[in-house]
């Protein structure tokens, strides 16, 4: 007995959360080595150097409310405290598929639920003991096993019908007006636009301030919510059929953005295909929902839908091109700074969220929701 009781202090000590998450973390980042360059991570870390050392100097952002860094509304595509229910839906699909889950799943839910309820109460009432001594014996009534059969079925279809639909409509897409492949890794995404000169944006979450070192950037208000805000955003253009092809370089992940309803899984070796249309310009949160490893719950998706111009000037400005263009933009005509390590860094550090103007920068391109920063400098 005794010996037992040693073996089992033994394996509860090695499930400690400290012990697993050294466990966890051994593995994962060993796995990481490899994968940093097929990731296209830019300044060729491991993906762990990358998620410890994401955040960059405040002082190469564009202003706040240009794009790729437009104000997010509490109203949409993100939670809010207290909430109840699902985020407003702005795709189609999403639609769609609230008002199935709203205005029928639920009341039909709600109705079976008292009804059940009703009779259970009734059946306690009018048949206790007291009230019928004497017990009914039959055990058939044809009515009633024939109504406690077709009900059920019909119910059953009643869900069916709308619910197929709503998977045909998800699963028969519109032809794409533009491809963006979403890579999953340990543990941050990343967006590749393979039509607009294979521009590849890597996205890690932004930390609070508390977290990272002097002069590093940090998570604001304008940037997002804690846990979903993201370094670089994932830009594609309003009213427009956005393919997004979802795999993954290393375990398997989920890519979910609530407004937009869709959630696929990011699977390595493999391409899975989901697609959007969004109408209104605005910043959407999502976040990986597949347990992916020790960070999982720190790789957020932060998507920003911009007018079709401004996406174009976005991409230009990341180096890109927009199909059947003759070439990269004329500089003049670039709305941001390029946020990327190649990019060279303005001469003096800016504080975060700053807005001065600085040197001979262009205009930002103005953000759907913040018009104003049409007038402020670029860095
Ligand atoms: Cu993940």
């Amino acid at each position: 007995m005794k010996l037992i009781g040693w073996a089992i202090a033994l394996a509860a000590a090695t499930m400690t959360p400290a012990a697993a998450m050294a466990q966890a973390q051994q593995p994962a980042a060993a796995a990481a080595q490899p994968q940093a360059s097929e990731a296209g991570n830019p300044a060729g870390q491991t993906a762990a150097d990358a998620a410890a050392e994401a955040p960059k100097p405040a002082a190469a952002l564009p202003p706040v409310g240009s794009v790729g860094r437009a104000l997010p509304d509490p109203n949409y595509g993100m939670p809010v405290a207290s909430g109840k229910g699902l985020q407003h839906q702005v795709t189609g699909i999403g639609e769609e598929a609230a008002s199935f889950h709203n205005n029928w799943l639920l009341l039909l839910c709600v109705a079976i639920s008292i009804f059940v309820l009703a009779l259970l109460v009734w059946t306690i009432v009018r048949y206790r003991r007291g009230a019928n001594p004497t017990p009914s014996r039959n055990s058939h009534n044809t009515t009633i096993e024939v109504i406690w059969t077709l009900v059920p079925v019909l119910i059953l279809v009643a869900i069916a019908i709308p619910s197929i639909r709503l998977l045909r409509h998800q699963y028969t897409p519109p032809p794409a007006d533009l491809t963006v492949k979403v890579i999953g890794n340990q543990w941050y995404w990343t967006y590749q636009y393979p039509e607009n000169g294979d521009i590849e944006i890597v996205s890690n979450m932004l930390k609070e301030q508390k977290d990272v070192k002097p002069g590093e950037r940090f998570r604001t208000d304008a940037d997002g919510p804690p846990l979903l805000a993201a370094d670089e955003r994932l830009v594609i253009p309003a009213g427009k059929v956005v393919k997004f092809i979802v795999t993954s370089n290393d375990v398997i992940h989920a890519f979910w953005i609530p407004a937009f309803w869709n959630k696929i899984d990011a699977n390595p070796g493999r391409l899975n295909e989901t697609w959007v249309k969004v109408d209104r310009p605005g910043v959407y949160f999502g976040q990986c929902t597949e347990l992916c490893g020790a960070r999982h719950a720190f790789m957020p998706i932060a998507v920003e839908v911009v007018p079709e111009a401004q996406f174009a000037a976005w991409v230009a400005s990341k180096g890109g091109t927009m199909p059947g263009a003759r070439g990269p933009a004329a500089p003049d005509s670039i709305a941001i700074s390029p946020n990327t390590p190649s990019a060279v860094p303005p001469p003096a550090a800016a504080p975060q969220g700053a807005t001065a103007p600085q040197g001979n920068a262009p205009p930002p391109v103005p953000a759907p929701n913040n018009p104003d920063v049409a007038n402020r400098a670029n860095q």
